[in-house]
């Protein structure tokens, strides 16, 4: 049983640090200025550029994933 935990600890902590919104961020930014977007596109994409990058400096990175993974999208990355 403890080694269960002890596994279960591991995968949640691997998955803690498995966030990879720096890298989205630059992936976002390196798309944006080529991206042919409308006005209105263009600002919800730089929205929620700045809210992921807003999470992810308070730490919920979950938050910031989902916001730059909306973001992607619309890049189509
Ligand atoms: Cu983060």
């Amino acid at each position: 049983m403890k080694k269960v935990l002890i596994a279960a600890v591991a995968l949640n902590l691997s998955l803690a640090l498995a966030h990879n919104c720096p890298n989205d961020m630059k992936a976002i930014d390196a798309k944006m200025s080529a991206a042919k977007l409308s006005d209105a596109d263009m600002a919800k994409l730089k929205s929620l550029r700045e809210e992921g990058e807003k999470f992810h400096k308070a730490g919920k990175h979950d938050d910031s994933m989902k916001a730059l993974g909306e973001a992607k999208k619309m890049l189509g990355i």
